[in-house]
């Protein structure tokens, strides 16, 4: 069948995976497949962040090792908060090294984040690796990265093949994929997730090579499920107004593909 014409509540039925389960029916009941890449480096910073945008969002997106003083009492608070406004919490930690090494980081990731993202370059170890950890904790969702934002990247189209085809032996782990287009893969049940997004006027890239596009390009024509915005929020200055305008265009979008 076709992914991109069934609604959020209609792939529950389809996913092995429960944090993806839970994703779904948290995006439907909140009407957001808006996803924050709060790329900040300041703590109090970040907090406020979760407690102005979390309305309005499904996913926080951190990268731990940007942040200073990110310690125990910090990431407590930042659950506290996902709790009240219902949203997941994403280390987009990009994992990539063998099993072993990748057991370990998990270890310590999975005491807080409620999904994480690897690298399939390094082969099944990993995601083995994470199965082996994850019989203490089912309610981690891993998100395999199949395409790359960024210009030039190394990823071929064989990669990214090789790299569904692996996920779809951990049904039960995967709660999706990180891709840019419809065609990387069909299964239902996984979530598709797409970053480079940006809504203002001329913004096409960065200068480090990132690419963006509309909310209306990745929700309609490339089929994706959670859209990740950063510096297009993060830098206004009213962000959880932006936010709430994100929500609105990336919700819409999605309504108008399931009408098309
Ligand atoms: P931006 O400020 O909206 O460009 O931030 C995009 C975020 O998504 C940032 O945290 C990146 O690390 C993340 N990202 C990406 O931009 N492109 C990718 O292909 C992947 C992740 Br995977």
């Amino acid at each position: 069948g076709n992914r991109s014409k069934l609604f959020y509540e209609q792939r529950i039925l389809y996913t092995k995976c429960i944090a993806a389960s839970k994703l779904f029916s948290l995006i439907s009941e909140k009407k957001t497949n808006l996803c924050l890449a709060a790329d900040v480096t300041n703590v109090e910073k970040l907090l406020k962040l979760a407690n102005e945008v979390g309305p309005h969002i499904c996913i926080f997106k951190i990268h731990a090792d940007i942040i200073d003083d990110f310690a125990e009492k910090e990431k407590e608070e930042l659950k506290n908060i996902a709790q009240r406004h219902n949203f997941m919490i994403m280390e987009d930690r990009k994992l990539a090294d063998i099993g072993n090494t990748v057991q370990l980081q998990f270890n310590q990731i999975s005491k807080w984040a409620n999904l994480i993202t690897v690298h399939a370059i390094s082969g099944f170890g990993i995601l083995e690796a994470i199965q082996n950890s994850m019989n203490f904790n089912e309610n981690i969702g891993v998100f395999v990265i199949a395409e790359l934002s960024s210009q030039n990247n190394l990823i071929t189209p064989d990669y990214t093949k090789k790299t569904v085809h692996l996920a779809e032996k951990y049904p039960k782990l995967i709660a999706g994929i990180v891709c840019q287009f419809s065609s990387t893969f069909s299964n239902p049940g996984f979530i598709q997730m797409t970053p480079g997004v940006n809504i203002e006027e001329n913004v096409t890239n960065d200068n480090l090579g990132q690419q963006y596009n509309s909310p209306e390009t990745v929700v309609m024509d490339r089929s994706a499920d959670i859209v990740v915005v950063g510096r297009g929020i993060i830098n206004a200055p009213d962000p959880s107004q932006i936010a709430l305008e994100y929500k609105k265009k990336l919700w819409n979008a999605y309504l108008k593909r399931m009408k098309k």
